[in-house]
């Protein structure tokens, strides 16, 4: 019986990949058996991504590309397809975050966020799913957020962007679950990549930063998540033995949602 978690002979596309949360999914599918395919804003993080893949063993193929530009995105699938293969697998990675409150915050920066973590996942689903069609089966996996379900200061952006997304994820799972084609999210915890240093930065006396012991009671497992920890999940929706999953947000957080906090000693 062949094993329904493997990605052999899967062409797989993970936006923003060069390093962080998207690399360490594209690290797991190549475990899987994927053909990697990543792209990043501009040439030299392109570079910086094929050297990082090739350090690991992966022969991953990079490409330059804007994700929130449609001609762009479409150029790009249209090259993949070409050079590589059809995507079988569409990881939606690529995101920003700015970190305002909200009344400071201008509509241009509001805009940016959204532009980047809602439109561009919708770009780039849009620019895979018929050659997903034509070929009988998909997989778009979404990168959402405990911003898809909670609020908190300075964030607005981000969290309507990431709660539209989860939307998204279902709305895809709605119009072409017909296809084969199974859309599921990936709701990560909080996890130390380049996004959260700032929240993790040691405070001028080495004293730890006040919300990495806000997140470290907020969270059962008592410690941030590694890129790593989402390979695994990345894997399984990835894979045929996620066939009959679809619209699902699967959050990745260490129990965050589940917990009300850790109580005062
Ligand atoms: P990260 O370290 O900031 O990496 C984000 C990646 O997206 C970078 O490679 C970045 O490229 C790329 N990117 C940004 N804008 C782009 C654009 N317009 N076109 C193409 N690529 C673009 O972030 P991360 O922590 O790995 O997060 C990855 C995803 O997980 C994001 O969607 C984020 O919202 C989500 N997430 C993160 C956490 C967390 O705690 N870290 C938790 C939940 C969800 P450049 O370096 O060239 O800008
Ligand atoms: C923040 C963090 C979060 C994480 C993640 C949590 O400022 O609150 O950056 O947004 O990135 O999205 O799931």
């Amino acid at each position: 019986m062949k094993n329904p978690f493997s990605l052999e002979g899967k062409v797989a596309l993970i936006t923003g990949a060069s390093y962080g949360i998207g690399f360490a999914i594209a690290n797991a599918m190549h475990e899987a058996g994927a053909t990697i395919v990543f792209n990043d804003i501009n040439q030299e993080k392109v570079d910086l991504g094929i050297k990082a893949y090739a350090e690991k063993g992966i022969q991953a193929h990079g490409y330059v590309c804007d994700v929130t530009k449609e001609d762009q995105v479409q150029a790009m699938v249209a090259k993949i397809e070409e050079e590589v293969g059809v995507i079988d697998i569409l990881v939606n990675n690529a995101g920003i975050i700015k970190r305002i409150p909200m009344c400071e915050m201008t509509a241009d920066q509001f805009r940016q966020v959204v532009d980047v973590d809602l439109n561009a996942p919708f770009i780039v689903s849009k620019a895979v799913i018929p050659s997903m069609i034509k070929k009988g089966h998909g997989k778009i996996i979404n990168i959402c957020s405990m911003m898809s379900e909670l609020g908190r200061e300075t964030v607005s952006a981000y969290a309507a962007a990431k709660g539209g997304l989860k939307m998204l994820t279902k709305n895809i799972c709605s119009e072409y679950g017909e296809y084969n084609i199974q859309c599921n999210g990936i709701g990560p915890g909080y996890i130390a990549t380049p996004q959260t240093a700032p929240l993790r930065e040691k405070q001028p006396d080495g004293s730890m930063h006040p919300f990495d012991s806000f997140i470290r009671a907020k969270t059962p497992a008592g410690r941030w998540g590694e890129a790593e920890d989402l390979g695994g999940p990345a894997v399984f929706l990835a894979s045929d033995a996620s066939n009959f999953v679809n619209g699902h947000i699967l959050y990745v957080d260490g129990g965050i949602l589940a917990y009300i906090g850790k109580q005062p000693q």
